[in-house]
């Protein structure tokens, strides 16, 4: 494989610290290599520091969301100087839940990558259409310019730090998978203006994951296409066997 694939769990709003803990124990000694796959759970910043003291050698801890700011007067909310301090190193950015209920923006994504990145976090950046631009035709347009919103002043060497995931909010907890054809085509689409962006070398080696609705079912035919570099799974990744499954089929 060109790119070594990645899984990330996004367990949202769910588990209790004892059961994500449980989780980690269930999977620490069946996930596969990490030389094979990048296997992480994105969970609630009050265990991550738990989880990342229990992770084994092939497992990843993540956050789901981060202010871009080291500190200040910023009241509930967690800095990347915080996250850098429990040992996680991916975190979520610009998920459509954040973007559509807590004022995330592109240019807040855009000051959170950087942020991540020069705290040595993998940004997971997420971009992706409603149902309404998809019906317009406008999705290529739009998602590039999430993108290139996204990657403002990010040169190219912290380009490759960075980890895209396409999220149609369509298909988010909904059921309704794009097609492995769809997600391949935007995801094809973000590779070209990562090209232009940052030339074909960096566009080449940049991993781009697909997320919504992402099962145990869909999982191979998204996997198997040609741009596609793994899955951000929400409902499917909050079960040790299902995630299990998931991670397998990614080696
Ligand atoms: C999309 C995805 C995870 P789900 O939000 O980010 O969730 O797999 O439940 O659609």
């Amino acid at each position: 494989k060109l790119r070594r694939p990645v899984i990330a769990g996004n367990w949202k709003m769910y588990k209790t610290r004892d059961e994500a803990l449980q989780f980690i124990y269930a999977v620490n000694q069946e996930v596969p290599s990490r030389d094979l796959v990048e296997s992480v759970v994105c969970a609630n910043d009050v265990f991550l520091r738990d989880l990342v003291k229990r992770q084994g050698e092939n497992i990843k801890i993540g956050a789901q969301n981060m202010h871009y700011a080291e500190n200040g007067a910023f009241t509930g909310e967690t800095s990347p100087l915080m996250l850098e301090t429990t040992g996680v190193e991916y975190v979520i950015i610009g998920h459509s839940e954040r973007r559509a209920m807590f004022n995330e923006t592109d240019e807040t994504v855009n000051l959170k990558a950087h942020a991540a990145i020069k705290h040595e976090l993998t940004p997971i950046i997420c971009v992706g259409e409603s149902l309404e631009i998809r019906e317009a035709g406008t999705t290529d347009q739009v998602v590039k310019n999430q993108v290139v919103k996204a990657y403002l002043n990010i040169d190219r060497n912290q380009a490759l730090k960075t980890i895209i995931a396409y999220e149609p909010i369509w298909a988010i907890g909904t059921g309704k998978t794009a097609t492995p054809e769809q997600a391949e085509e935007t995801i094809k689409n973000i590779r070209g203006v990562m090209k232009d962006l940052y030339g074909a070398d960096i566009a080449n080696q940049v991993r781009i994951l697909y997320g919504g609705s992402v099962n145990t079912k869909n999982v191979d035919s998204l996997l198997a296409q040609e741009n596609i570099d793994g899955a951000l799974v929400g409902g499917a990744s909050l079960d040790a066997a299902s995630y299990l499954t998931l991670v397998n089929a990614a080696k």
